[in-house]
């Protein structure tokens, strides 16, 4: 048999079958900081000025200014606003500094590049020995699968403490260069094989409606989900109510809200999740699991009434 009759069978064995349901379920979660300070660096002696800058990538920046071999106390950037499943299992971390210098004069370059769990600075150091260019430019630390020789649970990630300490320094004298952080953003990528499942379907607005022309529902699950929208729901009109619709389907993440027409008559409204597997989590889990009908929820039910009428002037 040559090489290619027996890649063949193997091509078609994995064609065939759906060997990646059997796979852990990944995702990257990308974010940038809420926070960006200075904090002293023992070896450091720069601030640096306006450290909010490197909260947000808008070629807007952080800068501090180095004179001969001076060092940068740390920019610590955190409260990156991360939302991991619990369930999960953490599988890498990358870090990506936006960062120039206006002349590359004296080798301006990292001091240390380290993470923080709940504040606490880690002790791996990815700091590079590359000179920085002299045009804002992305440059990545860690990977998918690293974890900084760190153990992280979700928690550790969702944790406002969670972020990221950078200094710069510079090897030699003539001058002063201005370094520029435009932005500090970080990569999460973990393993979830857990289903989102629907919590809640409550009413958020008064009832009885009184009256309203709309009623909303608040619908939250155990997770972020995507793919959330007005097929995925079912109106229940009891009573005398007839002509409901469903109006709009918005939010993000964990949290979504269903706004309804309540047509007219006096009766019920309720709103019920139907699940056709079109939700799904970050890792690309179906809702309830796979499966159409297995993520299926009840949600509240409204007393819709007509408004008082007023009483003759
Ligand atoms: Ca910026
Ligand atoms: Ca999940
Ligand atoms: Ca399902």
């Amino acid at each position: 048999m040559n090489r290619l009759t027996r890649l063949i069978p193997l091509t078609l064995a994995l064609l065939c079958f759906p060997v990646a349901s059997a796979w852990a379920q990944t995702a990257t979660v990308t974010a940038t900081p809420g926070t960006c300070v200075n904090v002293n660096n023992p070896s450091g002696t720069v601030n640096w000025g306006t450290p909010v800058n490197a909260q947000t990538q808008d070629n807007t920046s952080t800068t501090a200014g180095l004179s001969n071999s001076q060092i940068t106390n740390y920019l610590q950037c955190s409260d990156y606003g991360f939302a991991v499943p619990a369930g999960a299992t953490i599988n890498g971390i990358t870090v990506t500094v936006r960062r120039s210098t206006n002349n590359t004069g004296g080798n301006p370059r990292d001091f240390s590049v380290q993470l923080l769990k709940s504040g606490t600075l880690q002790t791996t150091n990815k700091a590079s020995t590359s000179t920085y260019p002299t045009t804002l430019t992305n440059v990545s630390y860690g990977a998918t699968n690293d974890l900084w020789t760190s153990a992280w649970t979700p928690a550790d990630i969702n944790d406002p403490g969670f972020g990221v300490s950078f200094a710069t320094q510079r090897d030699g004298g003539g001058g002063t260069r201005t370094i520029s952080v435009d932005v500090i953003s970080v990569d999460v990528t973990y393993s979830d094989n857990t289903p989102p499942t629907v919590s809640s379907i409550a009413l958020a607005d008064a009832s009885p409606t009184n009256g309203a022309a709309t009623v909303s529902w608040t619908v939250t699950f155990s997770e972020a989900v995507t793919g959330v929208n007005a097929a995925d729901f079912t109106l229940v009109q009891a009573g005398g109510v007839s002509g409901a619709s469903i109006a709009t389907v918005t939010g993000s993440g964990a949290t979504w809200t269903v706004t309804a027409n309540t047509g007219s008559g006096t009766g019920t409204l309720g709103l019920n999740l139907v699940d056709d597997d079109s939700v799904r989590d970050l890792a690309n889990n179906r809702l309830g699991g796979t499966g159409t009908g297995n993520g299926n929820f009840t949600g509240a039910v409204y007393n819709v009434t007509a408004a008082p009428c007023n009483p003759p002037a």
